[in-house]
């Protein structure tokens, strides 16, 4: 509760952040990000996400906190394109949590948010996750269509680690999926995470689905996904999250 008071406090204050993990190309270049919420905390530095997210999507507040994310990403992501800085990026990339998501006033809010921001609707990339999807399967799809119609893309995020996966591919309007981080980790060492990387790369392939590789940290990880048709990669092996200004500079440095 004390938690769930100071992170209130802390959204109205200007206490949080956005920061930015690159995601690269196969030949390496800058190809997007993936806008992550900091909280640096007074006492405690960084709090992680995984500590208040789950707080905040409890209590509510995960309404007021994702309308600011959306809001800051959208607003940066208007300079960055009026500064010409996002030719040749693919998008900026924003986590939704499910109960977000699930407001009727949703595809509203996001139309909203793009017309107040200028951004362009074609460089955001919403990543949703599991939990929204297994709710009412037939109202994810209305919201996901109504948004596409206006360009906005979508993802999944985590893939391979709910138990209904497959059941996405074939229903969703989905853009790209996201390999979590897990099956990455122990590419080197576990066959059986090789097998599965490589059978979502193959089905992504022939439902015609960006992939991202989450938690890329090695060269021989990077190789292995490469040889097998992975189109970006995230990851400590290129960069950790970035404060705005930083991952300015990398967008700015590419020219
Ligand atoms: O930032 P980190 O890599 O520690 O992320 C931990 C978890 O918190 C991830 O699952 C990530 O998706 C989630 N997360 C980070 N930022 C946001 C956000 O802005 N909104 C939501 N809903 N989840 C986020
Ligand atoms: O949305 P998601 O929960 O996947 O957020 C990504 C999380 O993974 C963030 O907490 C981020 O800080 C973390 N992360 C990003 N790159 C790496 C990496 O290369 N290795 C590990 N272990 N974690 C990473
Ligand atoms: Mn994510
Ligand atoms: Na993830």
């Amino acid at each position: 509760l004390e938690l769930e008071k100071e992170l209130r406090r802390a959204l109205e204050r200007g206490g949080l952040e956005l920061h930015y993990q690159p995601q690269h190309c196969a030949a390496g270049r800058l190809a997007g990000a993936e806008a992550l919420l900091r909280w640096p905390h007074p006492q405690h530095g960084f709090v992680p996400p995984n500590e208040f997210i789950p707080i905040a999507e409890e209590s509510g507040l995960i309404l007021p906190l994702g309308r600011w994310v959306l809001e800051t990403a959208c607003r940066q992501i208007s300079r960055w394109y009026r500064e010409g800085l996002l030719a040749g990026i693919d998008h900026i990339a924003v986590n939704i949590s499910p109960r977000q998501f699930h407001q009727p006033e949703f595809v509203a809010e996001v139309e909203a948010v793009l017309a107040a921001t200028g951004a362009p609707p074609q460089k955001l990339m919403l990543e949703l996750t599991e939990g929204i999807v297994i709710e009412d399967v037939t109202d994810t799809i209305a919201k996901m269509e109504a948004l596409r119609e206006v360009g906005v893309r979508f993802s999944i995020d985590d893939f391979g680690t709910g138990y209904s996966s497959l059941l996405y591919l074939k229903r969703l309007p989905l853009d790209e999926i996201k390999i979590d981080r897990s099956f990455v980790s122990d590419l080197e060492t576990d066959p059986n995470d090789r097998a599965i990387v490589e059978t979502i790369l193959s089905m992504a392939r022939h439902l015609d689905l960006a992939v991202v590789a989450e938690g890329v940290e090695t060269e021989t990880q990077r190789d292995f996904l490469k040889r097998h048709g992975c189109r970006f990669y995230q990851g400590w092996f290129y960069s950790k999250p970035l404060p705005a200004a930083e991952f300015r500079e990398r967008l700015r440095r590419r020219r």
